[in-house]
């Protein structure tokens, strides 16, 4: 069987998402590190919003990270990134949907502004935005986030999911940028993304995505 292909660059908060859940679930694949941002006719093709990750296995093409984690856990339900129980199964759903609109929109943008807008579109980053962000939206993302973690050790189920990769993934992003998390003001959530990161399918793929010196 020819390998699954996950189109697009590793340091997107996105693929980095799909790339744990399958290290997790331990299927193998390849990666084109495919970049968004002037993306060939071929690739707008299998992807018409133009993003990334996009997967490829045979004739099936699925163009948004939800989608494909949707899709890897009914084909390769062991082991499970969702639980079982309905209501959890919906919450673990809600963070993932959290994760990739609010959370990815201030985390990960403050790494768009300082490493993608001068490298990729030669413009200096939007002080104002970021300013912005790191005073309103990213404190009230820490704290809802402390409450709804409480004191667990995984945002839902008692159980690693995909609540906490998609949840973490543009922390990567963020600590990349030069940001941490006040461990003074949200000690629950420093140490929750440190403990999420340093799991055996997640830390190769942090480490592996920091820059090169
Ligand atoms: N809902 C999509 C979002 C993907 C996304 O926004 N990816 C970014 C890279 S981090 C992208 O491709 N941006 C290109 C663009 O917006 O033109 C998903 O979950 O896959």
């Amino acid at each position: 069987m020819t390998r699954p292909i996950v189109h697009g660059d590793n340091i997107s908060p996105y693929v980095r998402k799909v790339r744990v859940a399958l290290a997790f679930k331990g299927i193998e694949y390849e990666n084109t590190q495919q970049n968004p941002f002037g993306a060939p006719a071929e690739y707008r093709a299998k992807s018409p919003l133009s993003k990334i990750p996009c997967w490829e296995e045979g004739d099936l093409i699925l163009p948004d990270s939800s989608v494909i984690l949707s899709y890897l856990e009914h084909r390769w339900p062991d082991p499970a990134l969702l639980p079982a129980e309905p209501g959890p199964r919906a919450r673990a759903l809600w963070f993932e949907e959290y994760a990739d609109t609010k959370v990815a929109e201030s985390l990960a943008m403050i790494f768009f502004q300082r490493v993608v807008r001068p490298a990729v579109f030669k413009q200096d980053a939007d002080e104002a935005s970021i300013e912005k962000a790191l005073t309103g939206a990213i404190p009230d993302i820490f704290d809802y986030l402390t409450d709804c973690l409480g004191d667990q050790e995984f945002m839902v189920g008692g159980a690693f999911s995909l609540a906490d990769i998609a949840l973490t993934s543009s922390f990567v992003n963020f600590f990349i940028a030069g940001e941490k998390v006040d461990a003074e003001r949200w000690p629950e959530i420093a140490a929750y993304v440190d403990r999420i990161h340093a799991l055996p399918c997640y830390a190769p793929i942090v480490a592996g995505d920091q820059p090169r010196r």
